[in-house]
């Protein structure tokens, strides 16, 4: 049994797979709500309910309000990028010094925002490739089998054993800034296309020349932003990941589909940031930054 509990903030679709198996590997959990009416609604449903395989299992685990006053020494921010940084000032007061921090945001830019306010505590990102989706509210379905990558630059902690104990495919990086990185440029490729022209991944085959001008412009700019690894070779790997998941609608076209709020500003907006700040011209992409803006303002959707 663990002597450390896990907080995990956002019992969505990946908080909740999260919290449900270390909690099935015996390592004490509780989930951070957001209200006192989404913590009487939890303890109305009696718990998390997680499908997996061909079994659905009940954890009915402790949860609290994020001003509740137990200081939190193993956190797991498992909110969308947008909802990071506020989550983490909501929380700074109960995070003890030198504790643990898990970032399972997509994209860049939420991160460094969440360092600032939790400058006393260790912050280790997170690049995954896991898959969750919520059924309803309180029930959680494991998608498909992923990978975690795991890093801060320093050395890997101890409790990465009760990870991997807990069936949390785990894995230290020592750059894990490259893995985001990478990840972004891919998501960049994909995903804003995805959602134009209202296609699934493995349509954008037919679109061989808009996705090399792309990834051009987007290993100009890793080079540029001191992640020359993660440019290497780009478009035969966007072209591997939209075989690979050629049946799968792309993340940000299920948000759009759903109506709900993109993770744009934390890919290719964070793109289109870094771009400027170093003064490069990066046509197609801006383009594609400024169609997908008007797509989703047409739709009522943030732009940010
Ligand atoms: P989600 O929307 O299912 O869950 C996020 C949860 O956080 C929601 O329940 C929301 O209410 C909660 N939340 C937000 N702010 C909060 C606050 N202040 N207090 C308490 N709760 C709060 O999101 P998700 O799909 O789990 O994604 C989380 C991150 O992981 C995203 O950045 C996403 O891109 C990334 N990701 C998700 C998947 C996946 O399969 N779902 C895969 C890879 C990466
Ligand atoms: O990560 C993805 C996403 O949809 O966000 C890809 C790899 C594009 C798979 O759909």
């Amino acid at each position: 049994m663990s002597t450390y509990r896990w907080h995990v903030l956002g019992a969505g679709s990946l908080g909740s797979l999260w919290a449900c198996r270390l909690a099935a590997a015996g390592v004490p959990v509780s989930l951070l709500l957001r209200s006192s009416q989404r913590l009487l609604q939890y303890q109305q449903a009696g718990g998390l309910a997680l499908q997996r395989a061909c079994t659905t299992e009940q954890w009915p685990l402790p949860a609290e309000l994020l001003s509740a006053e137990v200081p939190i020494s193993h956190l797991l921010l498992a909110c969308k990028a947008y909802d990071a940084e506020a989550a983490a000032l909501a929380l700074a007061p109960r995070v003890l010094p030198g504790a643990q921090v898990l970032l399972l945001q997509n994209g860049l830019g939420s991160q460094q925002a969440v360092r600032q306010h939790l400058a006393q505590a260790r912050c280790i990102a997170v690049s995954s490739t896991e898959g969750a989706f919520r059924q309803a509210d309180w029930q959680v379905v494991q998608a498909g089998v992923g990978q975690n990558w795991l890093g801060d630059g320093g050395e890997a902690p101890a409790w990465l054993a009760d990870l991997r104990a807990a069936g949390i495919a785990s894995q230290w990086v020592a750059n894990i800034d490259s893995r985001l990185w990478r990840k972004l440029a891919i998501n960049c490729a994909i995903n804003p296309l995805t959602v134009l022209l209202g296609c699934r991944n493995g349509e954008l085959a037919q679109h061989h020349a808009t996705l090399a001008t792309l990834c051009a412009e987007l290993e100009q700019l890793l080079h540029h932003c001191g992640q020359p690894p993660a440019a290497e070779p780009l478009l035969a790997e966007v072209q591997r990941v939209i075989q690979a998941t050629a049946a799968n609608y792309s993340s940000m076209h299920q948000d759009v589909q759903r109506r709900q709020r993109t993770e744009i500003s934390f890919l290719l907006g964070h793109a289109m940031a870094q771009a400027h700040r170093h003064r490069l011209r990066l046509p197609a992409l801006a383009a594609l930054h400024t169609r997908l803006q008007g797509h989703l303002r047409a739709l009522g959707l943030p732009v940010n």
